[in-house]
């Protein structure tokens, strides 16, 4: 698993009276590097390079500054090897979502995840996406969870209910796995719409979701640790 600057290595950073410029910097490295310039308690001038990761951490701080630089943590599509992928998909409404299912595979696809790095487990219906993405997130098999799924209003208030259900159903799985649960779920008023969506006049939401969930398995991967 890879590392990257923590705010406890910021503060290190923040106390010692040098000039550095940190890039690729892995958090064990940085420790020690911080240390030898306090002992001698001079400025200079560092820069690392790491192996482990092609993500780019920067940090600097100029002479006895105390200000320090912003980082800005986001995940990288185009690194997405070794990262797997569960995919929840609802039965109802099937017509709809195996093609936001194919929009998905095919992106992952496109960005070089590997088939045996995705496993689909189908469900009946959105209500019960929830359950399964959080038992999936929990399993510690994957970085994220697509959870696909197609709500289409009919003539009752059944549609409210599995709609707002499903959204807190699949937010809860993310947060209590601590596994990125991405919501590519349409809610729509008819089944025009939800075609639309489904790689129609409006694009593929399954697709788009999928680039939702490299981005969040790559931040969480290389960055949140
Ligand atoms: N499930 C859907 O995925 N989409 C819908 O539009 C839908 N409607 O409208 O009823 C739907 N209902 C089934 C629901 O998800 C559960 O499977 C069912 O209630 C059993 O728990």
């Amino acid at each position: 698993m890879a590392s990257s600057i923590s705010p406890l290595d910021l503060c290190l950073l923040h106390q010692s009276h040098a000039s550095l410029s940190l890039m690729h910097s892995p958090k064990l490295l940085l420790r020690q590097s911080v240390q030898s310039i306090s002992l001698r308690g001079q400025t200079a001038n560092l820069s690392f390079s790491s192996s482990l990761q092609g993500f780019s951490s920067h940090a600097s701080i100029k002479g006895h500054s105390p200000l320090l630089a912003v980082q800005h943590l986001t995940g990288s599509l185009t690194r997405s090897e070794g990262l797997r992928f569960a995919v929840v998909v609802a039965r109802f409404n099937e017509i709809v979502t195996k093609l936001l299912l194919e929009g998905a595979l095919d992106t992952f696809k496109k960005y070089s995840v590997k088939e045996e790095d995705i496993d689909v487990v189908w469900v009946p219906g959105s209500f019960e996406i929830g359950v399964a993405a959080q038992k999936l997130g929990k399993s510690g098999k994957y970085h994220c969870v697509l959870c696909i799924g197609a709500v289409i209003r009919g003539d009752t208030s059944h549609y409210d209910a599995v709609a707002n259900s499903t959204a807190s159903g699949v937010l809860s799985a993310g947060l209590s796995s601590g596994v990125p649960c991405i919501f590519g779920v349409l809610t729509c008023d008819d089944m025009d719409q939800a075609l639309n969506r489904a790689g129609g006049k409006a694009g593929n939401k399954g697709s788009e979701a999928a680039l939702t969930a490299i981005e969040m398995a790559s931040l969480f991967e290389h960055h949140l640790q």
